[in-house]
């Protein structure tokens, strides 16, 4: 039976030493261990990740791999080097940063890169030894970003997600990291690749294009020979389980006990992890600029300030916790009175339980994050509101900021605009929180954690399903024979063959796609045995075709089917063409080559092509959408079509096309074999056009109304060369 493994650098477990020196297991109630409980808890499933403990000795390692597995966990060991060099040193100094928009922290060490290829190694040679080919895998976060390819070159066929819980930078940013090609073809193993935002899946989509150099089609890719789909997927919180330790008896009990301390003051929340990218320090100058603006609230409100201590054995960590310790004295110092603290100051964690009496007690939560993935803080904030009393201010630059627009949305860089949302959140009537409370309740509660494990997941059997259908297609040794030995026995064979991108690969100068020698001969020898008939049909103009062409015993179709020519007979024209409308779109495109540095114009006698193949990656695309748009409308009256093509646009007499030409061909020849090879969409005219029992064969992965499908021309060639052989 096939089973799915979840893969973190961290388990949902803590592993302690107790004072008798035994081992203790403690499991961890994050987000995303519930989350994924539902999975990974079922039959044989299994999380594999690191324990979290280091240790050197044989018998404690089996000790451990033994003590968790009951709990459905596999241990991948980490040595103190590996924690110093993958764990602080690539993940924590080199990606957390960048991906961050921190690039001033970020660390580019050739020995720390060496460091995350090898423990990412570690991973993928321990989740292999666990995976059998029909698995399903789910990969997390940062640490692992080469584990998806690791895996897809063992077991090309299993099933695997990768998702990223922190923001994917822009271009600009990533392309900083000298290891980023190697980095996007890790995760590029993947089936899915998921973000919290659309932003993230842009940026990512953005990088893979200019580094990678592949395209997408509605976030999807075509790497090698498999379809893999990017998307974004906003992480949700337990809901409930925040909704009701919220409601708890205990949760009320601590309030009441902390009322007491704090009196009827206002208070303000603010918790987050140990980490620059938070802007705890902002959001402390913020408070203190509060209080000068509007003394009147000295002594009626307090922050409590939760900072949970994370990494800080890394420098920069170390810095930021003297310079929050600085901040709170200072303002304290500055503000406090004998009988009020402006801020309560916790480095250290809390049982859900007083987390949940802060969530409820606080009438304010302050989260103003430079940046963040997600930041699920502001959620379970929202959730413990029972009362739907309270106000949330919300940094934009989270990820929860597009979900939860109900907020008090700011800038963590304008400290002004965070005064002011203060004072507006301090001032806001009641019935205006419950109505933005009640909208952002309604989201989370439907948005939770569960719907996105199902979310995602359900994608993931979509993006292998679509790839089964797609792999039927494939021309494999089975069909190949079969088609072999009709072609032998057939004494009338047409063969259709389109030019670019089938017979030969792209060039940037399209005058430079002339046939090579293997080409020629493969062409030749076609040409000379009687039984077959081979028609080239094209959208290269006429004259092009004759030239490359015309040496061969072959016809020809020119200029998406505007042009026949039988074999040494004259050039004929399928239907009365017109090409009067040229004049009005000519000097539109010359505009668009005005503005777009690179593109030019090819001028067909019934067509007109914009090139951009030649143009900055990103401005052609942007072009070329205003350009369609434009041609659009220009031609809605008349009997004009617009193709988006291979790095072109083409404008073309609506009544003209491949099929409806080579069909006529087809009729006016006597044929007992029929086969049609093409790359691009104006191939698929053809196919259609073709008898049912025709080899229609498509060079690339996509769908298609061809029977089947090949990679490149690269494998035309050698099916054309196997016809030859037979
Ligand atoms: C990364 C991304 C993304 C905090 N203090 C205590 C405590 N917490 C819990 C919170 C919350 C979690 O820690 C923090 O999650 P965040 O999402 O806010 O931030 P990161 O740790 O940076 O998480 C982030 C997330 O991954 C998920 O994809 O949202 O953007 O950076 O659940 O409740 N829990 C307890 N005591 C505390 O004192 N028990």
């Amino acid at each position: 039976m096939s089973k799915t493994i979840i893969v973190s650098n961290r388990l949902p477990v803590k592993i302690q030493r107790n004072e008798k020196k035994k081992l203790e297991y403690h499991s961890s109630a994050g987000g995303l261990a519930t989350g994924l409980g539902s999975i990974y808890k079922q039959g044989n499933n299994l999380w594999i990740g690191w324990p979290g403990i280091v240790t050197n000795k044989k018998e404690e390692k089996a000790e451990i791999t033994q003590g968790i597995q009951k709990e459905s966990m596999f241990p991948v060991f980490l040595t103190e080097e590996d924690i110093r060099d993958f764990y602080e040193g690539f993940s924590n100094e080199t990606l957390w940063p960048n991906f961050h928009y921190f690039n001033q922290y970020a660390v580019y060490e050739p020995r720390l890169w060496e460091a995350y290829k090898r423990v990412n190694r570690k991973f993928a040679d321990e989740i292999i030894k666990k995976t059998d080919p029909d698995d399903t895998l789910w990969i997390h976060d940062y640490q692992l970003m080469l584990v998806p390819d690791m895996i897809r070159k063992v077991h090309p066929n299993v099933s695997m997600g990768f998702f990223l819980h922190i923001p994917f930078p822009s271009y600009e940013i990533f392309r900083l990291i000298p290891w980023r090609k190697e980095i996007l073809h890790g995760v590029l193993g993947s089936d899915l690749i998921g973000f919290h935002t659309y932003d993230d899946m842009r940026h990512f989509l953005s990088s893979v294009s200019r580094i990678v150099g592949l395209s997408n089609n509605q976030g999807q890719l075509v790497v090698g020979n498999r379809r893999v789909m990017v998307d974004s997927f906003p992480m949700g919180i337990d809901y409930d389980k925040y909704a009701e330790a919220a409601a708890s008896p205990e949760a009320l009990e601590r309030e009441v006990h902390y009322r007491i301390s704090l009196g009827d003051q206002k208070l303000i929340l603010s918790i987050d992890r140990l980490d620059y990218s938070k802007g705890i320090p902002q959001r402390l100058q913020a408070f203190d600029m509060f209080f000068e603006r509007y003394p009147q609230y000295r002594n009626k409100i307090s922050l409590i300030l939760v900072v949970v201590p994370s990494r800080d054995q890394v420098g920069k960590y170390k810095e930021l916790k003297e310079e929050i310790e600085g901040l709170v004295g200072r303002i304290n110092g500055k503000y406090g009175k004998i009988n009020w603290t402006p801020i309560h100051f916790f480095y250290r964690s809390f049982p859900l339980g007083e987390l949940s009496a802060f969530y409820r007690m606080a009438d304010v939560a302050l989260v103003t994050p430079m940046r963040d993935g997600m930041n699920l803080v502001c959620k379970e904030f929202i959730a413990s509101k029972i009362n739907r009393k309270g106000v949330l201010i919300l940094s934009e630059m989270c990820g929860a900021s597009k979900e939860l627009s109900d907020a008090i949305l700011i800038n963590p860089n304008d400290l002004n605009q965070i005064v002011e949302a203060i004072y507006r959140a301090l001032t806001m009537p009641e019935e205006e929180q419950i109505l933005h409370n009640t909208n952002m309740q309604n989201s989370l509660k439907r948005y939770n954690i569960s719907h996105w494990v199902d979310l995602f997941m359900n994608s993931l059997n979509i993006i292998k399903e679509m790839q089964s259908s797609m792999q039927t297609h494939k021309l494999d040794d089975l069909s190949l024979e079969k088609m072999l030995k009709e072609f032998s026995k057939a004494e009338k064979r047409v063969i259709f063959l389109d030019y670019d991108g089938t017979l030969t690969g792209f060039v940037s100068d399209p005058r430079e796609a002339k046939p090579d020698e293997e080409l020629i001969d493969i062409m030749r020898r076609l040409a000379k045995e009687p039984k077959n008939s081979v028609v080239v049909i094209s959208g290269r103009d006429k004259d092009t075709l004759q030239e490359w062409m015309g040496e061969f015993n072959v016809d020809l179709i020119a200029e998406h089917g505007v042009w026949t020519r039988e074999h040494s007979k004259d050039w004929k024209t399928v239907v009365a063409m017109k090409n009067t409308w040229k004049k009005e779109i000519l000097p539109v495109l010359e505009l668009y080559v005005n503005r777009t540095p690179g593109s030019f114009i090819e001028e067909k006698d019934f067509s007109l092509v914009w090139h951009y193949r030649k143009v900055e990656t990103g401005l052609g695309e942007l072009r070329t959408r205003e350009l369609t748009s434009h041609l659009k409308y220009l031609s809605s009256n008349s009997n004009l079509q617009v193709l988006e093509g291979d790095m072109v646009v083409e404008i073309k007499d609506r009544e003209v096309n491949k099929g409806r030409t080579a069909l006529q061909w087809l009729q006016s020849h006597e044929h007992d074999f029929v086969m049609a090879i093409g790359d691009d969409f104006t191939d698929e005219d053809t196919f259609k056009a073709m008898p049912k029992d025709a080899y229609t064969i498509k060079v690339g992965s996509v769908t298609s109304a061809a029977r089947f499908n090949v990679n490149t021309y690269k494998d035309v060639r050698n099916v054309l060369k196997a016809m030859l052989a037979y």
